[in-house]
């Protein structure tokens, strides 16, 4: 039918949008966010692209993950910035010199950042491998595996600084949310110097919009943080007493729930035993339960440690526990009733993606950054979560409003949460990537 022809014509166009987008953006052995504004390699947007290049290339899917995993430290941690010796120090605001983490004991001989980000790759390696399974992809997956559980130990143990089986974050770029309202109480408290504010050129305003990413004030308290945990190696002994960020955030305690579930089916897949996979996943679950969730607002929130208490802020952090397979009733019956009130939208027939941030909040941002704008990696994190509690109707419905938003305004880095334009970079390897996923 006419209709048909047409629909696989668009959906043919999307697909060679994606596909262009993630060819410019591939650099040897990996995949840059954005030509402009991140030109090195990111490690939760590797995983999200590793999902779309399952399905063009599968071979690029290892690579990208692989490349990541090779800078892993000795730790265990894998730095959320490699960072690409032909690329100029200040072509990215802060470069490998800021970092200086060469010299550190433990680090790879490539130039890294000292900071990780949300532990998604386990389950996209799994999600990546389904999408093309073939025997040099499962051979790839069993060389991640034992780095996978490294990073896993890492963040229980070094980062369980709570001591109540969940990781914390010490910056709010381990987040991958920068600048979202979760941060804006332990973000508050942390010291800065006036003089701090001048003492560096920040690169990202040359590329995008002053109003569409973080403020001055937030670069500058990024920078004191860095500068505290660089003065000690980025050792994670005594964290609490001295370090002057400490987040328990929800998406990234369910990524790390949700890897260790990825992980049993891996080791399932390769021959080794999945029990404690299992385990460790469970109990997480519980500890994210016990530890994020407040009954009275129905709704998972941050925990500061440095107050011990929840912030208020409801963001879309708080929907993404549902990755968790997991999670009991209770809480995936609330997170469906946030995710579909006014704050956020959802809906079997919905003409946006959830927003960043709660619409209703006075602090809502349409265009800046993490406060209010929609982004298709998170958007497709609940997506995922939705069609592993059996939702299938409402996440197609969010699949068509994220299929909708990219094949009108591009490939965009992420798009108002109303009238659906593109924002910050224009060709986006994640947004590609999932896309691609969305579209097979
Ligand atoms: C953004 O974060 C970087 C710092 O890591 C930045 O603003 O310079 C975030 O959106 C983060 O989630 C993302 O991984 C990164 C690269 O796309 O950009």
């Amino acid at each position: 039918t006419p209709a048909a022809d047409t629909a696989a014509g668009d959906r043919a166009a999307l697909v060679a949008v994606a596909r262009a987008t993630l060819d410019g953006n591939w650099e040897h052995d990996h995949t840059v966010p954005s030509r402009t504004l991140y030109p090195h390699q990111w490690s939760w947007d590797s995983a999200f692209i590793a999902i779309g290049w399952a399905h063009l290339r599968p071979e690029r899917a290892w690579a990208e993950l692989t490349s990541l995993f090779d800078a892993q430290w000795r730790d265990g941690r894998v730095p959320h910035i490699v960072f690409n010796p032909v690329v100029a120090d200040d072509a990215y605001f802060p470069g490998p010199a800021f970092w200086a983490t060469t010299s550190v004991p433990g680090t790879p001989r490539t130039a890294t950042s000292g900071l990780v980000q949300p532990p998604v790759h386990a389950l996209a390696a799994w999600h990546a491998y389904r999408r093309a399974p073939s025997e040099p992809a499962r051979a790839a997956l069993g060389r991640l595996y034992p780095r996978l559980v490294a990073q896993q130990h890492y963040l229980s143990s070094h980062r369980d600084v709570g001591g109540a089986g969940l990781a914390s974050i010490v910056h709010p770029w381990e987040s991958g949310l920068d600048n979202s309202p979760a941060w804006d109480e332990p973000l508050a408290a942390v010291p800065t110097e006036a003089a701090v504010l001048r003492a560096y050129r920040r690169r990202d305003i040359v590329h995008a919009a002053a109003a569409h990413r973080p403020t001055d004030l937030d670069y500058a308290r990024y920078v004191a943080i860095v500068t505290a945990y660089r003065a000690t190696g980025y050792r994670d002994e005594q964290l609490a007493d001295r370090h002057p960020f400490l987040v328990e955030c929800p998406l990234f305690n369910a990524a790390m729930g949700a890897a260790e579930s990825a992980l049993a089916h891996i080791a399932r897949e390769i021959g080794a035993d999945p029990g404690p996979h299992r385990q460790r996943a469970a109990a997480i679950t519980t500890a994210l339960v016990n530890r994020l969730y407040d009954p009275t607002t129905g709704t998972f929130h941050a925990r500061d440690l440095r107050t011990g208490r929840l912030t208020p802020a409801r963001t879309v952090l708080g929907l993404t526990p549902l990755i968790l397979p997991d999670l009991p009733t209770t809480q995936v019956e609330a997170i469906l009733v946030e995710a579909g009130s006014p704050r956020f939208g959802l809906a079997a027939r919905m003409t946006r993606p959830l927003p960043s941030h709660d619409r209703t909040a006075v602090d809502f941002e349409p265009l800046r950054y993490w406060r209010g704008p929609s982004w298709m990696n998170i958007n497709w994190l609940v997506r995922y979560g939705l069609l592993a509690h059996g939702h299938p109707r409402l996440a197609a419905g969010l699949g068509a409003s994220m299929i909708e938003l990219a094949a009108t305004a591009g490939c965009h880095e992420y798009f108002h949460p109303d009238t659906g334009a593109g924002l910050g970079s224009p060709a986006f390897s994640w947004t590609a990537a999932l896309l691609l996923d969305l579209l097979a």
